[in-house]
């Protein structure tokens, strides 16, 4: 069987590897996983066992987490056609570089609204969370603002992983009241670039439950139930 992308809502970083997955073009499959409801449960433990999402179910029954890992699975598979690069070579290096940006200090800037987010709203902590959150997030974004300074892409003149992954976080930003229009061109440019291409609009309209046209190979939903039997041993 195709893999299985164990993807998370609301508003998961698992959205690049459904958007990753749709430009490599090969058959797989996704399990919809409710981040507040479903992740606590021992079934979901068996998966991930630190209870996060993505996951990915791979063809062999064994589950790769963290999406730097699961990215470059993905990418690994797009080899032949120019889609991910051997190990050793000057794009994988490139590829990886901008993947460990992505993942640790992009991500990670929004982390203190994440805590704030679910936080008790009486207490003073969320308010000062945001504010540490506002900035953490404004100096990532100062940063990709000068790597996109001459480049379309975050790779460069070519769409990569790397903005897949990218989409799924910069709408954060948005969620989050913390970026506003304009504030940073270059980021604001590949943003836009980025929502028109029909793999963003498919990966919207999956966390979203609308109707969903793919461009690549989504094979369907498959519950987690029923994926269980497929892990190994
Ligand atoms: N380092 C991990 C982070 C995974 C992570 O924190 N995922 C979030 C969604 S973006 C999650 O599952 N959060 C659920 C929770 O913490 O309860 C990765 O890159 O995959």
């Amino acid at each position: 069987m195709e893999p299985v992308l164990l993807y998370g809502i609301p508003q998961g970083c698992s959205f690049g590897s459904i958007v990753a997955l749709e430009w490599l073009g090969q058959p797989y499959r996704l399990c919809r996983i409710d981040m507040l409801r479903d992740m606590q449960s021992h079934l979901y433990a068996r998966f991930h066992p630190d209870r996060k999402t993505p996951a990915l179910l791979l063809e062999d029954g064994t589950v790769l987490t963290e999406s730097a890992a699961t990215l470059q699975n993905i990418a690994a598979r797009g080899i032949p056609k120019g889609f991910g690069f051997a190990q050793g070579t000057r794009e994988f290096d490139r590829l990886n570089q901008r993947i460990a940006f992505l993942t640790t200090t992009y991500f990670a800037a929004f982390g203190p609204l994440w805590h704030a987010y679910k936080m008790d709203q009486n207490s003073p902590v969320p308010g000062v969370l945001r504010e540490v959150g506002r900035e953490t997030v404004a100096k990532a974004n100062e940063q990709l603002e000068s790597m996109l300074a001459n480049s379309e892409w975050l790779m460069g003149s070519r769409k990569s992983l790397a903005d897949a992954y990218f989409i799924g976080l910069a709408r954060w930003g948005k969620y989050h009241r913390v970026v506003e229009p304009g504030q940073y061109p270059n980021v604001d440019r590949l943003i836009h670039r980025l929502e028109a291409d029909p793999a963003v609009v498919f990966a919207h309209a999956i966390e979203d439950e609308r109707s969903a046209a793919s461009s690549g190979g989504f094979r369907g939903h498959i519950a987690l139930e029923e994926l269980s039997h497929r892990l190994a041993a």
